[in-house]
């Protein structure tokens, strides 16, 4: 399996609770390696557009709300296979179905406060590391 990079979040709710080193820990621990990471308290454009996937969902308010009610960690994780690595790390969206030992598991509030957030596919890594990165500051 190939070295990958995929884009990490940990939301609000996590930085808000002082969690940023033990998320950042589990993510270290599982082998993913961090390349960058800046600390971002969101605008609601900014957040709108990251998350302009969902904008038809009926959560999406509440969802930009979320993501603007504090600063959020915004970091760049490379390792192998890291993009579906980070998402078993991560946990199931709504943490009362994540699984054991996940970050979700351990420091999720609920499905809207899950503490993290993590790219799905190689297409939308490549997308939402260029939206809050430039190449400079991807440090391997
Ligand atoms: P994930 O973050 O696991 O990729 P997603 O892409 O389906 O999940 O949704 C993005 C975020 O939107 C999710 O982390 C939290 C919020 N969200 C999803 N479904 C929700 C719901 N039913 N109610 C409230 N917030 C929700
Ligand atoms: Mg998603």
């Amino acid at each position: 399996m190939a070295i990958e990079r995929t884009f990490s979040m940990i939301k609000p709710d996590a930085t808000k609770r002082n969690l940023t080193g033990k998320i950042t820990a589990k993510l270290e621990e599982a082998g993913l390696r961090v390349v960058a990471s800046k600390r971002v308290w969101m605008s609601k454009a900014q957040a709108e557009g990251f998350y302009a996937v969902h904008k038809d969902r009926p959560f999406f308010g509440e969802l930009v709300e979320t993501m603007t009610s504090g600063p959020t960690v915004v970091q760049v994780l490379e390792g192998e296979n890291a993009i579906l690595k980070n998402r078993e790390v991560m946990g199931a969206t709504n943490p009362a179905n994540a699984a054991e030992g996940t970050i979700r598991k351990e420091f999720a509030v609920s499905i809207g406060e899950n503490s993290v957030h993590g790219s799905d596919a190689p297409e939308t890594a490549a997308q939402e590391i260029a939206y809050w990165f430039s190449g400079v500051e991807l440090v391997g």
